[in-house]
């Protein structure tokens, strides 16, 4: 009977309001919920840093209600190193999540 009230409180969790920043702000275990794994994920903010010995870029994103996420700023993957130069630090930006990583980007 120790199960259902765990069970309880994981549905709690998963409830938007609370869930906003779940496992979100540890940027390594952003490894995606499995939704977005499979199917790409729109969202917008602004570029905060473009680190390209990395292949990373920081956004300032909106909230991704698809992901559950709230908005923060972190660091994004990118998929193709020319994704890098689609926009500079600064400007607003329109951008796509496949596996976590950012597979399409441009200013907006
Ligand atoms: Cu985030």
């Amino acid at each position: 009977m120790k199960f259902l009230p765990v069970l309880a409180a994981a549905l709690a969790l998963a409830t938007p309001a609370v869930a906003q920043h779940g496992g979100h702000e540890g940027h390594g275990a952003h490894a995606a919920p499995a939704a977005a794994a499979a199917q790409s994920v729109r969202g917008t903010g602004v570029l905060k840093a473009i680190d390209a010995r990395g292949g990373a870029v920081t956004i300032a994103h909106d909230p991704i209600p698809a992901l559950n996420w709230g908005a923060m700023t972190m660091p994004f993957k990118v998929a193709h190193p020319a994704l890098l130069k689609a926009a500079a630090v600064g400007d607003k930006v329109a951008f796509e999540l496949k596996g976590g990583r950012v597979v399409a980007l441009k200013k907006r």
